[in-house]
């Protein structure tokens, strides 16, 4: 689906027309990598729009680079404004936020000390990730012949925009194999995550998800769900996870800003139980939209209203 173009981008400070937001070819994060990124959604919720957990993203977003040794010119504090005023300025209800931190401009090589450290906050209107019956009905995804990242080749707690390679080539295997999604196991073989989410399973009753210290990337949506399937009075563990236990899984589910948290329904042409999205994923999934739009308040305190 084609970008839905927005009036604003803020590059370094300043908004810039969308058209106009342009970044020159010897950018040093172009050839090497080099930037860090989010992914935070903004929901029309009954109180009006409001970014959830802006906080916790840009949190991410700074230790991202901290990791990458790039040190932002605006705070944390300063950073969220932005956002928050890019949603109004541009008019948006319903968005999702693409904050980027990389380096610019400067020298060529590898070494990227010699290049500034810049930004931008890029926002426009981003429909279901997995698509809207993926959303209600569940996706069929495969494993991918792709071994996510080694923690140490890459600093995978590090949404670095060079480590995408390794989603891209799943996502692209599991498209020309007819599927929307791919599940990454790790070096070890055991199960990752899929290639922008995290992976839940559930089995007699209690869920699973794979440990922050295997390599995944720690989602924010991740932890809301983990909040809440606990609030919810489920008994989750933060365990391994083996390809063949997912199989025999009674649900599994995907979590993510873009993906929100979408039914697993079949996995490497197994169907998940009897195929359907089963209920502990349909409550889980049911009160992640009710908190994300507002609908209770013990949560309130993870929505910014712009
Ligand atoms: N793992 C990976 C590898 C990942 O990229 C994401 C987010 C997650 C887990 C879930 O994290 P969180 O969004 O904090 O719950 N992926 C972002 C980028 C998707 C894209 O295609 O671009 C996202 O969901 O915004």
């Amino acid at each position: 689906m084609p970008l839905q173009k927005t009036k604003f981008i803020w590059m370094d400070g300043e908004w810039k027309d969308w058209d106009n937001a342009k970044v020159h070819v010897l950018t040093h994060a172009l050839h090497y990598g080099t930037g860090v990124f989010e992914g935070i959604r903004c929901y029309d919720t009954v109180k009006g729009p409001a970014i959830f957990r802006l906080k916790e993203h840009i949190s991410r977003l700074y230790n991202s680079a901290k990791i990458l040794r790039m040190e932002p010119k605006w705070t944390v504090m300063e950073f969220m404004e932005a956002c928050k005023e890019g949603v109004r300025k541009n008019g948006l209800k319903a968005c999702y936020l693409r904050p980027v931190i990389y380096r610019g401009y400067g020298e060529m090589g590898v070494n990227p000390f010699g290049s500034p450290v810049s930004a931008f906050i890029a926002i426009w209107p981003w429909a279901a990730y997995l698509g809207d019956d993926g959303l209600k009905n569940g996706i069929k995804v495969i494993t991918s012949s792709f071994t996510r990242h080694f923690v140490n080749s890459v600093m995978t707690k590090a949404k670095i925009t060079g480590a995408y390679i390794n989603a891209v080539l799943a996502k692209m295997e599991a498209h020309e194999q007819g599927f929307v999604e791919a599940i990454m196991l790790d070096i070890n073989g055991e199960v990752c995550e899929g290639t922008g989410e995290n992976i839940f399973v559930v089995k007699d009753g209690e869920i699973k998800t794979v440990p922050l210290s295997s390599s995944i990337l720690g989602g924010v949506t991740r932890d809301t769900v983990i909040r809440l399937a606990r609030d919810l009075g489920y008994t989750l563990k933060e365990e391994t996870i083996t390809r063949d236990e997912l199989y025999i899984a009674d649900e599994v589910f995907f979590t993510g800003t873009a993906a929100e948290v979408t039914p697993v329904v079949e996995i490497d042409r197994r169907k998940i139980a009897d195929g359907k999205v089963g209920q502990v994923t349909k409550n889980i999934q049911s009160k992640f939209f009710d908190i994300v739009n507002a609908g209770d308040s013990r949560y309130d305190k993870w929505l910014t209203h712009v």
